[in-house]
């Protein structure tokens, strides 16, 4: 029993919705789902604390179906469903190109369950004599499976498990049995998703620490214990690794479990090159251990520059320490601002006052409010009238608890890529986000040239999550990017790298990519409530991911100079 399983159960009740032709509950159901798999703990912990109708989009009648899984582990109406269609909808999900009427038209007429039989339909070349199904769909179909077998494997999204994982280290710091204790693995170099959780400590008295760790709070399943290294499962759905070492390795285990993998390839292929010898227990030259304790003393034997974990990835960062080239990324506290959050105006949970005073309390200088537009109907957006009123609370509210807000909007691009809201409304906004959420075409060229046009209009600050690909969910818009790119840096537009955990779009090798351009970034959590206001920070993930540097990406620009780049 997990989030996840639940927040998958009502994705595929949603999808065979779709198919069955039932209006308007396929989306209750995705939203519901999106809540569950973004809250923070266990929804058996909101059931017992009688909080299930706090979870955004969960009325009286999925709260049923919550109660029902959480007691039986069931949820009926899926189990009858499944019945009708015993198709494997959450891996056929990630595939590009494939939605629930797809899905089902090839189980139908191929007997296609899951990504095995479609895999195997295709190298038949089974689906060329399909209705709709050409050479050029079977290409991009077998294109797409190579990631989408990727993002099904039961990675989480960092944003998901990261409060977790620091709880988790923080108990186990304070329980007096370590004598370091740190995150490791992918959830250090602050990877979009995480497929399992690694933590590293050092002790002189390993198996009482071991004990502790597997008796704790968040732990459901101990899987493998042994004196330096513990798998258990936790109750979020992910499993972890926890390992213990001597406290003069830490440096080298850290650097090793750090990863990711190719770069500690690369590494030890240096070590080699050198005569040293490589390990997670340090550098050795013949027997003699010359490196291990600290990770800044592996790199420098090496002759390496210090990097950050979220440079790790093999993609130019060791050649460029060794160079001493590095760039220098930008830093978590130089983030003075939020550029992408909406209230309870429109499909927000929390009202304009209270996000105001909580961005003001998490140390934020300024925030920008940027609910949705009018024709986005189902998340409430606004006409040019209310957006008045509101940009008139916060003309009063401005500045007064010594934080500043910007006066924004989410503004939807039309099919024709038209705005959506008059030009007088949008002169007097302070920060402008185009976001294309409908009539998505499967036309590469059609989607692109709407948002072209749109980046063309003069009015747009930024792009709101560019590729809009929602991770589990929906596969990224077709879109030529080089075109989107050429055309921001032409227009003087930024791209916004959105920290919603599911969405974190831009994805870095793609900032990475549109850093070549002369483009600036802003960075946005996307908060619909409080506690999703801490998402900036992975919004700054990525940001470093990308290798982008302070002068990149305006939230370390003051509120004065933002102001002076309205459009
Ligand atoms: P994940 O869990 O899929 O999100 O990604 P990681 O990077 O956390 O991978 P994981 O948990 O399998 O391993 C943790 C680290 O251990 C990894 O980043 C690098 C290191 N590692 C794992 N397997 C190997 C290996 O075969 N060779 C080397 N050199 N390092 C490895
Ligand atoms: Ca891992
Ligand atoms: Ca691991």
């Amino acid at each position: 029993m997990s989030n996840k399983e639940l927040a998958d159960i009502f994705y595929t009740i949603a999808d065979i919705l779709d198919i069955e032709g039932v209006k308007w509950k396929p989306i209750a159901y995705r939203k519901a789902a999106l809540s569950i798999s973004t809250l923070s703990g266990d929804i058996s912990e909101y059931y017992k604390g009688g909080k299930l109708d706090k979870i955004e989009g969960v009325g009286e009648g999925l709260g049923k179906k919550i109660v029902e899984y959480i007691k039986t582990g069931k949820v009926s109406k899926y189990e009858e469903l499944r019945k009708k269609y015993p198709i494997d909808f959450n891996s056929l999900r990630q595939v590009r190109g494939l939605g629930p009427k797809k899905i089902y038209y090839l189980y139908k007429s191929l007997g296609i369950k899951n990504l095995d039989d479609l895999k195997r339909a295709i190298s038949e070349h089974k689906l060329r004599g399909l209705e709709g199904f050409g050479e050029k769909t079977e290409t991009n179909l077998s294109e797409a499976l190579g990631s989408a077998v990727e993002s099904t494997e039961k990675r989480i999204p960092l944003g998901f498990m990261l409060d977790n994982a620091e709880r988790i280290v923080s108990d186990l710091s304070k329980s007096g049995l370590f004598k370091k204790v740190q995150i490791a693995g992918s959830t250090r170099r602050m990877r979009e998703t995480v497929g399992d959780l690694d933590i590293l400590a050092s002790s002189d008295k390993p198996e009482e620490g071991m004990r502790f760790f597997s008796k704790m709070g968040e732990v459901s399943k101990v899987l493998v214990s042994g004196p330096t290294k513990t798998s258990v499962e936790l109750k979020i759905g992910l499993n972890c690794d926890f390992r213990v070492v001597p406290d003069e390795s830490f440096g080298s285990a850290l650097q090793y479990f750090t990863g990711n993998k190719e770069h500690n390839i690369k590494l030890r292929k240096i070590a080699i090159s050198k005569g040293l010898k490589l390990n997670e227990y340090g550098i050795f030259k013949g027997k003699k251990k010359v490196a291990g304790e600290s990770e800044e003393g592996v790199y420098s034997y090496l002759g390496l520059d210090y990097m950050p974990p979220e440079m790790r990835e093999d993609t130019g960062e060791i050649e460029a320490a060794q160079s001493h080239t590095l760039p220098k990324i930008v830093d978590y506290n130089e983030i003075l601002g939020d550029l992408h959050t909406h209230t309870n105006d429109s499909d927000g949970a929390d009202s304009l006052e209270e996000m105001v005073s909580e961005a003001k309390r998490l140390g934020l200088n300024y925030i920008a409010i940027t609910n949705h537009s009018y024709s986005l109907r189902v998340s409430r957006g606004l006409d040019d009238k209310r957006f008045e009123s509101i940009n008139k609370r916060i003309d009063s509210l401005n500045g007064k608890d010594g934080i500043k807000i910007l006066k924004g909007v989410e503004l939807e691009i039309l099919k024709d890529g038209s705005l959506d809201l008059s030009s007088n409304t949008l002169s007097k906004m302070d920060f402008i986000i185009g976001a294309m959420h409908q009539s998505i075409s499967k036309d590469r060229k059609e989607n692109t040239d709407r948002l072209i046009k749109a980046i063309e209009s003069g009015k747009l600050s930024t792009i709101a999550h560019p590729t809009g690909r929602i991770i589990g969910e929906r596969p990224p818009i077709d879109l030529d990017l080089d075109r989107i790119f050429e055309a921001c840096e032409k227009n003087g537009v930024m791209l916004e790298i959105n920290g919603y955990p599911t969405r974190s779009d831009l994805p870095f090798d793609l900032v990475r990519k549109a850093s070549n351009y002369r483009i600036k970034f802003s960075l946005g959590s996307d908060a619909h409530r409080l506690a999703q206001l801490r998402f900036i920070r992975l919004a700054a993930a990525i940001a470093r991911r990308g290798w982008l540097t302070k002068n990149n990406v305006i939230n370390t620009y003051s509120y004065e100079q933002i102001i002076k780049l309205k459009r």
